[in-house]
């Protein structure tokens, strides 16, 4: 079994569009946002997962605007300045400082477990995701939090990579580890550019070779189980701009589509060797084209092992037509055995599925009793939301004393109730 960290979008939930390589972001740029039915999609997702008997772990969204960011980029004065100043003269700044995408939790940084890497602690690499403005500002914060939530020195928890063009990194969503029944763990770490495959032509993959191969010598995972694989560029071109968009993996299980990886076929050949056990699924173009599986977001699905059953979790968007033809033979083949479908649409739209809203973890790491999540919790949080979150928002708004304060007011009303000094929820920016 294994935990998973999760967040939830910030009351600030929108759609900048300045995601590089990601459709679904490009395409929802300026669109209105709904960050209060944002929230309600994501804790069903929690619900889904507690029933299930998943452990997870809440982090609070990080606070926002970024002020430092603000500050950094030579906007002066108070805030209602900062704001204005970056609305007329940068917006795209002005989106970042805003920017609710830690949410997807997948990207905060890497996972191993303690035996995986000679240690007697589990260690998390946090990702600089230096490739993006917006996402580049979580990292720093979401440690400072990390520091105050993890019990029991049960996590090493490790300073993200230097943000230099050969280190951009995005943590899980490029990771995945596999295992047999009692095995070791094999880690497959997924890049997209300066490996030995062709480089795509539309979109420039996020994750150098040379980053993926730096993140498992911090995490001191030995050479010897890891399998460093290059993206497919006709994947990364057709907006796979994480591989967890076109694979999903766990345990001895592992589903991807026929053109995730370069040089595919040897690739698992190669896994099959290490892990006699592994079942794999390969989809091919005929059931789903690459184009389809962006859209639908089957293989961003997350697969759950649980009481000896698997359980695939899939985006509504996998309710119907080929993907469910796709999903239907899952269940006939017995590589899964149930199927949960949930509504992810708010989060969908700026290019996260199910598996993009957890960071798996070894469950052996414990943080703050309070916050495991359970009924109780997702119930307060719903509440929450509801006093605090606006129903919709525009990119207008984001210079707006509205949203200040009510970024304000629900990260102090979160602190109180989850128990929390300030400081978790992210001093530095306050
Ligand atoms: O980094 N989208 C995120 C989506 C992250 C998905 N995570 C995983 N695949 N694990 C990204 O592209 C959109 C922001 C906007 O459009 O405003 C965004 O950042």
């Amino acid at each position: 079994m294994i935990s998973e960290l999760v967040s939830l979008p910030g009351p600030s939930h929108h759609y900048a569009g300045y995601a590089p390589g990601n459709l679904a972001s490009a395409s929802h740029a300026g669109a209105t946002s709904h960050p209060r039915a944002a929230v309600q999609q994501c804790l069903a997702r929690m619900h889904i997962l507690h029933d299930l008997g998943v452990q997870q772990w809440f982090l609070p969204p990080l606070l926002r605007p970024d002020r430092a960011l603000l500050a950094a980029a030579g906007l002066s004065g108070n805030l209602r300045q900062q704001l204005t100043q970056a609305r007329d003269q940068t917006p795209e700044i002005l989106s970042a400082a805003w920017s609710s995408a830690s949410m997807w939790t997948a990207n905060l940084g890497t996972a191993a477990p303690a035996p995986d890497r000679a240690s007697d602690r589990a260690g998390l690499l946090l990702a600089n995701l230096a490739a993006a403005s917006h996402r580049a500002i979580e990292w720093q914060p979401r440690l400072q939090q990390l520091r105050a939530c993890v019990i029991d020195d049960s996590l090493e928890l490790i300073p993200a990579l230097p943000p230099l063009p050969d280190f951009h990194d995005e943590g899980g969503a490029n990771h995945t580890r596999l295992a047999d029944a009692d095995g070791q763990g094999l880690h497959i770490f997924v890049h997209s550019r300066d490996g030995k495959a062709p480089s795509s032509q539309r979109f420039r993959g996020r994750q150098p070779r040379c980053a993926s191969h730096a993140a498992a010598r911090r995490l001191g995972i030995p050479a010897d189980n890891c399998l460093f694989v290059a993206q497919h560029p006709a994947a990364v071109d057709a907006g796979v701009f994480h591989n967890d968009v076109i694979m999903v993996g766990q345990g001895n299980r592992l589903l991807l589509h026929a053109r995730a990886w370069w040089e595919q076929e040897a690739t698992l050949e190669q896994l099959t060797q290490r892990l006699p056990q592994l079942r794999v699924v390969c989809i091919d173009d005929n059931d789903l084209s690459l184009d389809e599986a962006i859209h639908c977001y089957l293989f961003n699905s997350q697969l759950i092992h649980v009481a000896g059953r698997w359980h695939l979790l899939a985006p509504q968007e996998c309710a119907g037509g080929r993907a469910r033809m796709v999903v239907d033979s899952l269940l006939d083949q017995g590589f899964i055995d149930h199927l949960h479908i949930c509504d992810l649409r708010q989060s969908m739209d700026g290019g996260g599925g199910p598996a993009c809203l957890r960071l798996r973890v070894p469950d052996n790491v414990r943080f703050l009793p309070q916050l495991s999540v359970n009924t109780s919790l997702i119930t307060s949080l719903d509440n929450w939301a509801h006093r605090h979150y606006p129903e919709s928002l525009r990119l207008d708004d984001l210079a707006s004393d509205d949203l200040v304060q009510r970024c304000r007011a629900a990260h102090d009303d979160l602190c109180h109730i989850l128990d929390l000094p300030s400081v978790l929820c992210d001093e530095t920016h306050a």
